[in-house]
């Protein structure tokens, strides 16, 4: 390349918008191994939630754990439904839900209001509730070993109107993803 040329070439590098670069880095990294998210004290919640915290699974063969915390201790019909979306695609492959004092059913999902088979039997995922703390733990290896999860969280409580439940990052809408397991 001869002189001239290649000072051309270094100027049309140089001319490309900064923010084209900028826009390209977050698109490629890793999604992290934890993530919170805070949410609002909410007066007109039935069962309120106030942070979901994600955390991806320590080693292989290990859970990854979602902690929902609210502002009072669980009660009987306080009920918790996650959805997880395991493939990044948006949309939820696997469904938990459950009541405090009670079972919870976990079911493989392709939508928020569409259940698919009961796989409560396999173990993959388990729902707790106890104090302010609502702790579901995901089994990687149990759901194929994905890459990364998002989930959509919400609460709510037995009998009451639908616009009492609350929704963790926002009603029917999955947070960002968080790494399944830490490599
Ligand atoms: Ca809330
Ligand atoms: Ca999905």
């Amino acid at each position: 390349m001869r002189p001239h040329r290649l000072i051309a070439a270094v100027a049309l590098v140089a001319a490309v918008p900064t923010a084209l670069w900028v826009t390209a880095v977050p698109a490629q990294a890793a999604p992290p191994i934890s993530r919170t998210v805070t949410d609002p004290v909410d007066a007109t919640a039935a069962f309120d939630v106030t942070e979901v915290v994600m955390r991806a699974a320590p080693a292989a063969g290990r859970s990854a754990v979602v902690v929902v915390r609210h502002p009072r201790a669980v009660a009987p019909g306080d009920t918790l439904d996650v959805w997880f979306d395991l493939d990044g695609d948006r949309a939820p492959d696997l469904h938990v839900s459950g009541s405090a004092f009670s079972e919870y059913r976990a079911f493989e999902s392709d939508a928020l209001d569409d259940d698919g088979r009961d796989v409560t039997s396999r173990g993959c995922v388990r729902l707790s509730m106890q104090g302010r703390t609502s702790r579901v733990r995901l089994a990687p290896d149990c759901v194929g070993d994905p890459r990364s999860f998002s989930v959509a969280v919400r609460s709510s409580v037995e009998g009451a109107e639908p616009e009492t439940d609350d929704w963790v990052p926002r009603p029917e809408r999955l947070t960002r993803k968080v790494l399944a397991v830490v490599v």
